[in-house]
């Protein structure tokens, strides 16, 4: 156990009021790949070419082909017990508890979390270019962007690209619970992405005390409280488990 996880167990057993920030890295365990890094989902495409407003329109075969084979190999994955501690948090601390997620791949829910601020979408969501409609779409033989059953136009991945801003109540709600925080778990994110980012530094600033579990440093490693190398599935549920 890393020397300093006692220590931030009993400043997260403390605190009445905790958000927790996720990324992909909380879900590597459950079979998802992650952004960055070796055998990233980015090693051999840039993000700009799939993960953009444009990409899908200059090629939209293309965009949702990357989507379609996302949900297809998500769909088999279970979640970790890193995604089960944090709704055993929630269960503890009810509204004291938020729970800001950068991923889109739903398995928080699939974990009994029932409040979920998925701050960049959902795998699981579409939403048509022609009359904006957003909607569950949670079938898997869709090897082509389907059409939308109401207006015929084209049905886009309900998640936020790059160039595009994030949903205004999402923000706004995760961007009150780090302000008002008394601890914050930033977990398995590589803390490059903004607005998310700097979620972690308000809540540092607001005088939350902030615990990173990453499996390495991030740029903001220098920044928390305490930073718990590895695997979120080991940590967090000694973080949580009730003394
Ligand atoms: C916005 C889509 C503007 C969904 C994603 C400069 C140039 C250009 C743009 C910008 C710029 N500066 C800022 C920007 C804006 C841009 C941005 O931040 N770019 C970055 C790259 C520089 N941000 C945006 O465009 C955002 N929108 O700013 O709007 C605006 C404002 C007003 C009005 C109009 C517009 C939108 C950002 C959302 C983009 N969408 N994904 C999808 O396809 O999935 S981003 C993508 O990266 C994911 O959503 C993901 O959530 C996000 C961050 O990645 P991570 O989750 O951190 O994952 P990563 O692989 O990077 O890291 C994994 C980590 O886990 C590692 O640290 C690893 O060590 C660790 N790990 C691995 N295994 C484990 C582990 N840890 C613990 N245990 C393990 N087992
Ligand atoms: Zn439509």
């Amino acid at each position: 156990m890393a020397a300093e996880l006692p220590l931030a167990r009993q400043r997260l057993a403390q605190a009445g009021r905790v958000a927790a920030l996720c990324g992909a890295g909380i879900s590597a365990e459950s079979g998802v790949p992650t952004f960055r890094g070796r055998g990233g989902l980015w090693e051999n495409h840039r993000p700009e070419d799939l993960a953009t407003p444009e990409a899908f329109s200059r090629d939209p075969a293309l965009v949702w082909r990357w989507y379609h084979w996302r949900r297809e190999l998500i769909s088999h994955c279970q979640p970790n017990p890193a995604h089960l501690a944090l709704a055993e948090l929630e269960r503890r601390l009810g509204r004291g508890f938020t729970l800001i997620t950068q991923n889109v791949d739903g398995l928080h829910a699939l974990a009994g979390s029932r409040e979920v601020l998925e701050i960049h979408g959902s795998l699981w969501r579409v939403r048509c270019l022609g009359c904006g409609r957003e909607r569950e779409e949670r079938r898997l033989d869709l090897p082509a962007p389907p059409l939308c059953p109401d207006c015929g136009g084209l049905l886009r991945p309900g998640v936020v690209w790059f160039g595009e801003s994030l949903d205004g109540v999402l923000l706004e709600r995760a961007w009150r619970a780090a302000h008002t925080c008394e601890a914050m778990l930033v977990i398995g994110t590589s803390a490059v992405v903004q607005p998310a980012a700097s979620l972690a530094l308000v809540a540092k600033q607001a005088g939350a005390y902030v615990i990173e579990v990453n499996l390495a440093a991030t740029p903001q490693s220098g920044q928390v409280d305490v930073s718990l190398l590895g695997l979120a599935g080991d940590i967090l549920p000694q973080l949580v488990a009730p003394s």
